[in-house]
């Protein structure tokens, strides 16, 4: 089973920053997909709910340097 969630991502200001947001969320367990975009400030993740969540999602967003926002 999969899931998406749309999270906001504070702070990037470059294509870099991009990157960084992608490859950590691509690094936790149970993430399938990543896509992150600069314009829109935000993250798109598809990921198992059986082996991550949606806080540890936000949580790497933090740790790569980024403020994460739930929106919707
Ligand atoms: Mo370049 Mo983006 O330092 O922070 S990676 S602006």
């Amino acid at each position: 089973m999969t899931k998406e969630l749309q999270i906001g991502v504070q702070g990037m200001t470059c294509a870099a920053c991009v990157n960084r947001v992608e490859r950590g969320l691509k690094k936790v367990e149970g993430v399938e997909a990543a896509s992150v975009n600069l314009a829109t400030e935000s993250a798109r993740v598809a990921y198992d709910p059986a082996a991550t969540t949606p806080q540890a999602l936000l949580e790497k967003i933090e740790e790569v340097g980024y403020t994460p926002v739930v929106a919707e």
